[in-house]
Formats: structure tokens, sequence, C-alpha cells
């Protein structure tokens, strides 16, 4: 008897990420299961059981009336929400300790590239100024986190045992050690009041597109040691109105920016933002997630729903993440 077809739809992606290794990967931890990377042709679409997907195109699950399940092969699914033909069936994110640690370095190296003024002194040596300035303990600094999900909470307990004092806000309310929890839109202003550095996970849906606006960046603190607010986005340029970042930077609302994603990615080569001095631009690889790491847990996960056990971090397609 077939054990099901898997199919994988994948966009992009060099080296590591090919489509190619994918398949190769897939094949190494199936245990005989036929793999087949789309657009080939599928000789029996009523055989595919599962799909691994990383953006695929608009509608090309649609035709697989026995698919079991959907394994996007990140941690945010805003592309696939995008999908209105998607199959209605279990839809798992990836969240991996792999994934999970490398996007705690990012929001660490660029909190600390902040908290320690490392845009002045970079500054400075190119000038050649010896300047070592005033310095502030990390407990003078208040990290704000938006969304305390898997990688939210991890950064956020990372951060606190490194001694900055930390605020986190996400839709239902928590309690986490030594975090000051807000949620829901009414806890949005109060988490903002007591944020010198905003950091943000979100995914992005209906509901946090643009949040990263100037009516936001107007209520975080003022008082940081560092003479201004600064923000961390890794979650989804959607997120983001980068005409305001810029602007609120201008004026003064925002002291500096670390940004990974943008509205329109690649960011396009006429943005200000590539050049500006109180601008940190990543392509997007805040946690590129280990691909090894990613087969094996979607493999383990398709064992775990053939035994009778539940999917994990299924996503909740009503909420959009
Ligand atoms: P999770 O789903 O585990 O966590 C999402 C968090 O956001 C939760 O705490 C959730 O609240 C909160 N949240 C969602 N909507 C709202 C809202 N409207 N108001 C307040 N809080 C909200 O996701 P992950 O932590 O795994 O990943 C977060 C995002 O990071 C991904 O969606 C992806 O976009 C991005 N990402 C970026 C990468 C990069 O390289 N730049 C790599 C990997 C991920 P609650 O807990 O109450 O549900
Ligand atoms: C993800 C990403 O969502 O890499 O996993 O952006």
């Amino acid at each position: 008897m077939s054990k099901g077809t898997l199919v994988l739809s994948i966009q992009g992606g060099a080296d590591n990420w090919s489509p190619q290794r994918w398949i190769e990967r897939f094949n190494a931890v199936g245990h005989g299961r036929k793999v087949v990377l789309l657009p080939e042709q599928i000789s029996d679409p009523d055989d595919v059981h599962y799909a691994a997907v990383w953006k695929p195109q608009p509608g090309v699950l649609a035709a697989f009336r026995n698919l079991r399940a959907i394994f996007n092969l990140g941690a945010g699914v805003d592309a696939l929400m995008a999908d209105p033909t998607l199959p209605k069936v279990p839809i798992v994110r990836v969240a991996v300790d792999d994934l999970t640690g490398r996007m705690t370095e990012y929001v660490v190296l660029h909190v600390l590239i902040h908290h320690r003024q490392q845009l002045s002194l970079r500054d400075d040596q190119s000038r050649k100024l010896w300047q070592p300035g005033a310095q502030w303990a990390a407990g003078a600094v208040t990290v704000g986190i938006m969304g305390l999900g898997t990688l939210g909470r991890d950064a956020a307990e990372v951060l606190r045992r490194m001694g900055f004092r930390l605020v986190g806000w996400s839709n239902s309310a928590k309690t986490m050690d030594g975090v000051e929890c807000f949620s829901g839109r009414d806890g949005l202003a109060p988490f903002l009041a007591k944020t010198h550095i905003l950091v943000c996970l979100l995914p992005l849906t209906a509901e946090t597109r643009h949040i990263l606006n100037r009516r936001l960046f107007e209520k975080l603190a003022r008082n940081s040691p560092l003479g201004g607010p600064v923000l961390i986005n890794a979650g989804r340029g959607g997120l983001q109105v980068e005409a305001d970042i810029l602007s609120c930077i201008e004026d003064g609302t925002l002291l500096a920016a670390t940004l990974d994603v943008f509205e329109t990615e690649p960011l396009p080569t006429n943005s200000p933002l590539w050049s500006h001095p109180r601008v940190i631009v990543t392509p997007h690889n805040a946690a590129d997630t280990d691909a090894d790491a990613i087969s094996a847990y979607v493999a383990e996960q398709i064992a775990r729903f053939e035994a009778g056990e539940p999917l994990r971090n299924v996503v909740d397609v009503t909420r959009g993440y």
C-alpha cells in the first residue's frame, strides 16, 4: 500500500535552501515515502497526503483532495494565510530550538549594539575620535518585546538574565518570571510607556499589519538613557510603516532602528533605509533555520500524526498565526 506522497512547493532559495536540497533531505527522512517537487507533474494527485511549503504560489495545493496536513517550512505563516484556496487541513509551522536560538542571538546582538552605543562608536572610529562617553548598566534599560510566543519568550528570558528590565506584550494575558506582561489593545499603551528598546517579534496578521507606525512610536518611553527609543523589527516587513520609521528618526521620535524585514524584499536599492546612519539593515536573515532540523521535525510530526497523536504547533487560522 502507498505511504502517500509528500509534495514540496518551495519558492526561491540557494545553497542549503535550494529545492533540490530539500528533496534530498525529505528523501533521507521519509522512510521510502514518495517526494515530489512541484510543479513537477503528479501522476496520482489523490495519493498526496502531505505538503511541505515555503511561500507557495496561491492555488498550488488546491487540487490535492486527500491532503492531511500542510507543513510550513518557517515560523511565519502570513504567505500561506493569503491563499484563499488553501485546503482546510491542519497547518503546522516551525518551532524548533535551532531557529529560536538563532533569533535570540539576533535580538541580543542588536539590543547590545544600541545599548552599548555601537553606532556612535563606529562613527567616532571612522573619524579617529577617542570619545568613551557615558555608559549605563543594563538594568537602566527596559526592553519591550512585542510578541511573547516561541521566539519572544526565549529572547526575553536571555535578556533578563543579562540584567535588562523586561516588559512584554501579547494577545492573551501571560505571566513570566521577571517580565512585566501586558496584553490586548488596552495593554499596548502602558507597555509602550515603559519601553526604551522595542523588539518586534509579532506575526503579520490583519490585526498587526502596519502596527509599527508613528502613533505607536510616539507612545514609547522618552526617559531612555540611550537618548531616545530604539526599534528592532525581526517579525515581518508588513508590520512596519517605513516612511514613519524614517521620519521618526529624523525628528527624534526614534533614536535608531535595526530592521531585518521590509515591506518589499529584497529592500529596493533606492530605499533611504540602506544608507541611513541610524538604521541597521539585515537581509531577512535574523534566524535562518537549519534545513536538516526542519526536515527531521516534519518527519517526526508525520510519524506522530500517523500514530494517532496530535500535531504540534498547529496554526489557528482564525487568528492567522
Ligand atoms: P508565535 O506564534 O509563537 O508567537 C506570536 C506572539 O505574538 C504570541 O505571543 C501572540 O500572542 C502575539 N500576537 C499575535 N497577534 C497579536 C496581536 N494582535 N496583539 C498582541 N500580540 C499578538 O510566533 P513565533 O514567536 O514563533 O514567531 C513570531 C514571528 O517571527 C513569525 O510569525 C515570523 O513572522 C517572525 N520570524 C522572523 C524570522 C526572521 O528571520 N526575521 C524568523 C522566524 C520568525 P499570544 O501568545 O497571546 O497568542
Ligand atoms: C520564518 C522566517 O518565518 O524565516 O521562519 O522568516
